[in-house]
């Protein structure tokens, strides 16, 4: 969760018509715009260095740089969404990362994996297996690690649930913050954990940055929990990304 350098991508203002599982009417462009670029002042508040790419009409979801592309200090892994619309977006992040990282992998064929799905803890990259990552592409994501120095883990994401992140998030190098559905299936078992709190399940995907916690604005009782267990906590407002199945970690990639 130490991060110099961060990439984001503006929203494109098709946008509002992002994928999502149940249909809660569609987010307004202004207020996307608007969550996305208190965000990126939060990031940057937090010591990150933030490159800003422009918006792609052609991809409403390209606005959460994290699913096409996994990063590390050591290198760059390309990968291949498992949403057909979004399969192109890893083509048009791919010059950025060329130019910024020295080694850059493709994630081998066949599969699919959505950044999404992929969690860095510190002894090991977890990789949750749901609707988006297929076993064929996590097993293949696990090879891309090992040639970066990094040992792949892979885990299940629980059933409806978009991604593996959707549903926890590192707190510090030993916590873990995670709804009851998914920690009950004991993927934690080595961290330590602290549960989301019954109805506020979206407050998971929240982000740790250096010194920072970034939590979801619209979660009271998480950002008190939170509060309360000594994290400084940044409430960021995500109602509208909310309605198109995103939250905090979806809209970086971080290094
Ligand atoms: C999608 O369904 O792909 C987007 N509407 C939301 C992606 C959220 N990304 C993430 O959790 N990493």
């Amino acid at each position: 969760y130490e991060f110099n350098a961060a990439i984001v991508r503006e929203p494109a203002r098709s946008v509002v018509n992002g994928l999502r599982a149940d249909d809660r009417g569609n987010p307004t462009f202004d207020g996307v715009k608007a969550e996305h670029t208190a965000y990126i002042a939060a990031v940057r508040a937090a010591g990150v260095e933030v490159t800003v790419l422009p918006a792609l009409e052609s991809f409403p979801d390209s606005i959460f740089v994290e699913d096409p592309a996994l990063v590390f200090p050591e290198g760059a892994i390309l990968l291949r969404p498992g949403a057909e619309t979004r399969v192109r977006e890893t083509a048009e992040i791919a010059p950025t990362l060329k130019a910024m990282f020295g080694t850059v992998l493709d994630l081998p064929s066949p599969g699919f994996a959505d950044g999404g799905d992929v969690l860095t803890a510190p002894k090991s990259v977890m990789i949750g297996l749901s609707a988006r990552t297929d076993r064929a592409g996590a097993e293949g994501l696990i090879t891309s690690l090992d040639r970066l120095g990094r040992k792949g883990e892979i885990v299940q994401t629980p059933e409806g649930v978009l991604h593996f992140k959707s549903d926890c998030s590192l707190l510090d190098s030993e916590t873990m913050l995670s709804t009851k559905r998914l920690a009950r299936s004991g993927v934690f078992k080595d961290f330590r954990e602290v549960l989301i709190p019954e109805g506020e399940e979206p407050a998971a995907n929240a982000l740790r940055v250096n010194d920072v916690v970034m939590v979801g604005a619209d979660y009271p009782r998480t950002i008190e929990m939170l509060d309360r267990l000594g994290y400084k906590v940044v409430a960021l407002k995500t109602t509208e990304i909310g309605k198109i199945d995103a939250g905090l970690s979806c809209m970086s990639l971080r290094w």
